[in-house]
This record gives structure tokens, sequence and C-alpha cells, in this order.
């Protein structure tokens, strides 16, 4: 079965649904692991990249991959990756996994697909920072044409709890489409959904335990709080599209499942 009915049900309705204990302790610590290396890359690979800051926080480009660094000023700790699939081969074998491409094919509609973009978001213990409120087809809509279709799920590599910043849906948000944005002096303020625009009231915290996946809207509004914790909160975000399109970053397609590359 590709969606249980309650699953799909609560997609529409709700705009996400959460699959517990999808990958088992052995292969969350593995990706872990992968993690672990990730980082240590893209801290060598960003010293030959180009780095800029948007409202305080450094972000580095090398080639087609962003790294974007925690706010503190001259902080090293690594916020997010993206794309992670091209930097570690663990999160490339990831893209393909079943577990993730049968529920993708009942949101998508579709048997063959792509990838869109795959992130690492780090989030490190004591000075994760949380993420404002937004929705992502905003950030998107520019790049494609089918932002409707671009389904996340976030895999869980850490337990998320409200103290380490687990990620929180605006339950039923999706259903008004693409939300205005915020109008402040931030520089990337259009990309935070206005808070006048919808209701902070439905937001659900997430806590779930390593391993689980959330499956979620583009156009879901959704955050996470800072981690105030001593335990990391990582999570792997992998967005999905039909088949034959080109992935956002690296502007290749990166078929998955093992589909034709066209479709
Ligand atoms: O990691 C999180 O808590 C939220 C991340 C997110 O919404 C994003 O990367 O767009």
């Amino acid at each position: 079965m590709i969606l249980t009915q309650d699953e799909h049900a609560a997609y529409q309705e709700l705009g996400y649904f959460v699959r517990e204990a999808v990958f088992d302790i052995s292969e969350v610590t593995a990706l872990q692991v992968a993690a672990g290396l990730a980082v240590e890359r893209a801290q060598q690979l960003c010293k030959q990249g180009q780095a800029y800051v948007l409202d305080d926080a450094k972000f580095v480009d090398v080639e087609h991959m962003t790294v974007q660094f925690e706010h503190a000023k001259d902080s090293t700790d690594v916020r997010v990756i993206e794309p992670i699939n091209d930097l570690v081969p663990a999160f490339d074998t990831l893209l393909d996994d079943e577990r993730l491409l049968a529920p993708m094919r009942g949101l998508i509609g579709k048997r063959q697909l792509a990838l869109w973009t795959a992130k690492l978001n780090l989030k490190p213990a004591r000075c994760g920072s949380g993420f404002g409120w937004h929705q992502d087809s905003p950030y998107w809509i520019h790049d494609c044409g089918h932002v409707d279709l671009l389904p996340n799920v976030m895999l869980a590599i850490d337990r998320f709890t409200a103290a380490n910043g687990a990620l929180q849906i605006v339950a039923g948000s999706h259903a008004q489409g693409r939300l205005p944005g915020c109008s402040d002096e931030r520089q990337l303020a259009g990309f935070y959904t206005d808070p006048n625009a919808f209701d902070v009231d439905a937001a659900q915290t997430l806590e779930v335990a390593p391993g689980s996946c959330i499956f979620f809207s583009p156009h879901v509004v959704h955050g996470s709080g800072p981690n105030r914790t001593e335990l990391e909160r990582r999570a792997v975000i992998m967005t999905y599209q039909p088949g034959g399109y080109a992935a956002l970053k690296s502007g290749q397609l990166r078929a998955v499942g093992g589909g034709p590359a066209l479709v």
C-alpha cells in the first residue's frame, strides 16, 4: 500500500502525516556518521567557496552547493547543507529508498519520480537556531512550474523534542495556497510568511523518534524553535517531483528509484 487512507486524509486535511520507525537504529546511526562526514567536508570545501552574509548569517557557495552557518558572528557551526546528496554518498543512496519513494508516488500521483532537492539540517546542540514560519513554495516558484507537486519528507536522524527544536507545522495552512510574505527590514523577509495570514494556534510540534519520517506539503506553513539542549537535532529533508525534471541546484536530472531518466 502506497499511502494508507489515514495518511492520505491527513495530508489532504492537515498538510502532513508522520510515519514512525521507518528506518531502524543501525540505519539511523549510519546516517549520523554520514552527517558528521558531511560537516567536515563542507567546512573544508568552504575554504575555497564564495562567502556572503544575509540577515547576519554566513552562507558559502561551493559550485552548486550552499552551506549555511549558524547566526553567531564568525560561527563555524554548519546549519544547513544543500544539496547533501552530492557531498556524501550515503545521502545519495537514501534518495532511492522505496520507503520514501512509495509514499511519494502516492502524494505526487506519478510512478516515475526525480529529486527536486535534498538538505541536511544540523541544528547543533546549544547553538542551533530556529527556522521562522515559512512555506517552501515561495522559495521555489521562480525555478519550478509545478510547485504543487513538490512534497517534502523530513527524516529525523536524532530524536525531535520541543526543547531541541522539533519541526512545527501549522495544520491545514496548506489549503490557503501561497500566502503573503513578511515586509520588514530583513533581507529575506519576503520568504517568511506574514503571521497575520495564518492561525498560529493551529501549530503542532512534531516530537518524533529517530528514524521517523514527516511527509509535508510545499504549501504548509512550518518552522521550528532553537536547540536549547545538549543533544543535536539533525534531519534530512528530501523533496521529490515528477520524473524527467532537473534538480533545483545542480540543474541536472536525478531520476530516483532506478526508473528511466525521462518520462
Ligand atoms: O529543520 C527545521 O526544523 C525546519 C527546516 C525547514 O523548514 C527548511 O529547511 O525549510
